[in-house]
């Protein structure tokens, strides 16, 4: 069985459906130590975990930075309304190969269950915000910071912030293989025509939902024929699942309007189905392979054969 990471990464400015999001961490960019301990307040942990550093002299913003063989950074116990959905935004980097995570701890009474929000995230050596959204399992929770890889590397924080709400663009979470599932050569070509490869003017920039990722073969077939440089993003069956293996770049490349079309074989979310008519009104082109009646997601008009 494939064991997949799931990172949620976005570098979207934090924007919100609802109008005044609610802050749920004490203390969310380490900023206040009232109590002068040297450490961040609100936040438990020691000087043997983390080293609380002022990223710029007299600036007054902090940075977490974890010490080596440090694995859990820091905690906070959160009140969590269950069923409610939240917004997790990491503004953290990494060195070395350390691997910046958050999990919560939860439960009806006392937190005993793990759910990781953000694991294995192999952040940028810069700052950057890596957002993930998700329905509170239960109202008693503590959040836990992590450098996943702990014998490795070095993580910083910047900021970790937990807020009511989600927020109001589509978020691509990065799908990755553990190194061991990932494929040991490029996929093998099957006899076909080159019919539109390669492309005068350079390969199509595409965005391509597939139910799954067991569908990709016949993205693959597709991509043997005509040039495009696709990001593949997986919607499920329902559209409630969004990945894709370059989640970083499409989520980017979705947010600078940089594809030429948009093919969608498969139901997609309302965040990323708005995206896609903001960009088709804009001038993109839209391929909807099947489920023609759905095709008023995306544009006015009549599904085909509809004569009315
Ligand atoms: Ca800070
Ligand atoms: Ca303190």
């Amino acid at each position: 069985m494939l064991k997949a990471l799931v990172l949620l990464l976005a570098l979207a400015p934090p924007c919100f459906a609802q109008d005044v999001p609610t802050e749920r961490l004490q203390n969310p960019g380490f900023d206040r130590d009232a109590d002068g301990d040297g450490l961040p307040d609100g936040w438990s942990t020691d000087e043997g975990r983390i080293q609380w550093h002022e990223k710029m002299f007299m600036g007054k913003d902090y940075e977490i930075i974890s010490r080596p063989g440090a694995y859990v950074l820091a905690t906070q116990d959160v009140d969590l309304e269950k069923g409610q959905k939240y917004t997790l935004t990491l503004k953290c980097k990494s060195d070395a190969g350390g691997l910046a995570g958050v999990l919560l701890l939860h439960g009806e009474d006392r937190p005993h269950r793990e759910m990781p929000l953000l694991w294995n995230v192999q952040a940028a050596g810069e700052y950057e915000e890596y957002v993930t959204s998700f329905e509170a399992p239960n109202p008693v929770a503590c959040v836990y910071i992590y450098n996943v890889a702990r014998t490795k590397g070095t993580v910083y924080y910047d900021r970790v912030s937990l807020r009511e709400g989600e927020p109001d663009y589509p978020i691509i979470n990065q799908f990755s293989l553990k190194e061991i599932d990932r494929p040991l050569t490029e996929p093998l070509p099957s006899r076909h025509i080159d019919w539109a490869s390669p492309l005068a003017g350079g390969p199509i920039k595409a965005f391509v939902t597939i139910r799954n990722f067991r569908c990709l073969r016949q993205l693959i077939e597709l991509t043997q024929r005509i040039d495009l440089d696709y990001d593949a993003v997986e919607t499920g069956y329902t559209g409630d699942v969004c990945n894709s293996m370059t989640g970083r770049r499409a989520m980017k490349r979705l947010q600078d309007g940089e594809y030429e079309v948009f093919i969608v074989p498969s139901r997609v979310g309302e965040a990323v189905a708005k995206s896609i008519r903001e960009q088709v009104a804009r001038g993109a082109g839209l391929v909807v392979v099947e489920g023609f009646g759905r095709s008023s997601t995306f544009v006015e008009g009549h599904p085909v054969g509809d004569d009315a």
